[in-house]
């Protein structure tokens, strides 16, 4: 039990297809205790059910990032409730549709905004918040895609948002790493979600992943969530500031590989359009 005697908060399960319940599955799987937290009063009907089902149902709070006394109120029933915790997952992110397709050069300063706010200051304001609780070997991990750190096509403004949430990332890791906290992330690669939903193409960016990753698969929300809970435990002790990909390995090509057709020649892998 790799995560016995550990307690902590994870934002951002929106229903049992989200990363963030993989990531809850994974520890509490190992001994973890698990608090959860809900956007909005229709999300929570589907939180609840997923605190039950790992023992947290008394453990639910509400939390919209962008209100920041939701983020005090959270601090305080945390206090209240668990004491100490020793770990936080930051699951979130949001940018208004029109920042994820069409043209680039298109994004409003509003859209930008909004998505700056609840993608990546939310990662500093949660963790300002909640480090009177966090215990003097604790670990912070937050979730990110390719699209921050190469060009992705429709990924627009959230690849801006992820970038900035990288080096965020390692920034915070070196300020708390004298506090014994660490912050990793995870580079996941694409899963259907409901925030991957809202991305314009999203079906052709699996495919494109499936057939051009080394491993020649789509990761699962099992796989992140057991990759998390490594970073969550003390199996990554010494592990901080990494962004860490689980993707099958599609971030190391640097072109789709080649095969051979019946006569030898060689073909790319796929050409898109299947
Ligand atoms: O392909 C994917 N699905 C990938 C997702 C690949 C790589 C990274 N990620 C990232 C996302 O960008 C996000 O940071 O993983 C994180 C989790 O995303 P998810 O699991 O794919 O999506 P989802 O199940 O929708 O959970 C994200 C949740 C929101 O769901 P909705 O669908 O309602 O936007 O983030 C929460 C909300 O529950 N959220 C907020 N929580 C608090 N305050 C806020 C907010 N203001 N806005 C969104």
């Amino acid at each position: 039990m790799f995560m016995k005697g550990k307690k902590g908060v994870i934002l951002g399960v929106a229903n049992n297809k989200s990363i963030a319940y993989g990531i809850a599955k994974a520890c509490a799987a190992q001994g973890a205790e698990i608090a959860f937290t809900y956007l909005n009063d229709s999300l929570k009907k589907r939180v609840e059910p997923i605190a039950s089902e790992f023992g947290s149902s008394d453990k639910v709070y509400a939390c919209d990032v962008s209100n920041p006394s939701e983020i005090v109120a959270l601090r305080e029933s945390l206090e209240k409730d668990m004491g100490q915790i020793d770990f936080i997952v930051h699951s979130i992110a949001f940018a208004p549709k029109s920042g994820l397709s069409g043209r680039f050069y298109d994004i409003s300063k509003e859209a930008f905004d909004i998505a700056m706010d609840v993608s990546v200051y939310s990662l500093i304001e949660i963790t300002r918040e909640l480090k009177p609780l966090l215990s003097k070997n604790s670990s912070i991990l937050t979730l990110t895609y390719y699209g921050g750190a190469k060009y992705i096509p429709n990924y627009n403004l959230m690849g801006v948002a992820k970038a900035a949430l990288e080096m965020t990332t390692k920034y915070m890791a070196e300020d708390l790493g004298k506090d014994g906290i660490r912050v990793n992330a995870i580079s996941a690669g694409p899963i259907k979600t409901l925030a991957a939903a809202g991305i314009g193409e999203f079906r052709f960016m699996l495919k494109w992943n499936e057939a051009h990753s080394p491993m020649k698969k789509n990761v699962t929300i099992d796989e992140v969530g057991n990759s998390g809970m490594y970073l969550l435990s003390d199996l990554s002790s010494a592990v901080t500031g990494e962004i860490h990909y689980v993707d099958g390995g599609f971030n190391i090509m640097g072109m789709p590989a080649v095969s051979f057709d019946e006569e030898g020649k060689q073909t790319i892998a796929w050409d898109g359009n299947k």
